[in-house]
């Protein structure tokens, strides 16, 4: 194991969210991911190294030990699976809830007159665990990006995604229809590092815990 700590995470909201408490932890990005081209970013400290990935692939780096420590939404770690990883604090940024969004008129009873309910959706595992809750029995369509577009062009009935403002499914005709859960993002520590690197790892905790506190 090396000396140095690295942490992966994606650019965009969670970068942005995130610099102000790794700060507090004393950690600066060296450059701005959304000018750089590098995937491995250098900090003030040379002994810490930030990773930009694809926030999808967050939890797999950390879990194999490419990165020690790494920053996801709720919703990728709910797809990913958590044993392989610890969840150790709720950083409580880039929030938002994941929803079951359809048209106004749009059924909730799990079935239509001649078919199951079809569900558009990035979140595969959750959406089945809601709507198996509610002892439905519903046909999955898994995307990968634009949910919304599904149940205008007759794929789906329902889509599961992310809302924030709930400006892109009123922008599409669509309305949010029922809550499943509340997302924020979370710090993911690889358990050989937890052990390994102990020290560091739990004072960079210590520390993004009370800049979380202070930021509440
Ligand atoms: O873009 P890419 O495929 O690489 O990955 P990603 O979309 O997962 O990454 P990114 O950076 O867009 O999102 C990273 C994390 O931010 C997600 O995993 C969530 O935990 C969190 N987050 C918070 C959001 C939103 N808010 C959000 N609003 N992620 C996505 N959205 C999208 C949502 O999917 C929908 O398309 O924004 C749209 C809805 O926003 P409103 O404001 O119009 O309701
Ligand atoms: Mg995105």
């Amino acid at each position: 194991m090396s000396n140095t700590l690295t942490i992966a995470l994606s650019k965009g909201r969670i970068f942005e969210q995130a610099m102000p408490l790794l700060a507090a932890g004393g950690i600066r990005a060296a450059e701005d991911p959304e000018k750089s081209r590098k995937l491995i970013l250098d900090t003030n400290d040379p002994r810490v190294k930030l990773v930009i990935i694809r926030a999808s692939d967050v939890p797999t780096y950390v879990e194999y030990g490419a990165a020690d420590l790494g920053i996801a939404g709720k919703d990728v770690l709910l797809e990913h699976g958590g044993e392989g990883l610890y969840e150790p604090l709720d950083l409580g940024i880039a929030r938002c809830r994941m929803m079951v969004a359809g048209k106004p008129d749009a059924q909730l009873d799990g079935r239509t007159d001649r078919r199951r309910q079809r569900i558009a959706t990035k979140y595969v595992r959750c959406a089945e665990r809601h709507f198996a809750a509610k002892g439905q029995q519903v046909e999955i369509i898994k995307l990968y990006g634009s949910m919304e577009l599904a149940p205008l062009v007759g794929l789906s009935d329902l889509i599961v995604d992310l809302v924030e403002s709930g400006n892109t499914l009123k922008a599409n005709g669509l309305v949010p229809l029922e809550h499943i859960c509340e997302i924020s993002s979370r710090l993911v520590v690889n358990k050989a590092s937890w052990k390994m690197k102990h020290a560091r790892v739990t004072a960079l905790l210590e520390a993004l815990r009370g800049a979380v506190t202070q930021q509440a």
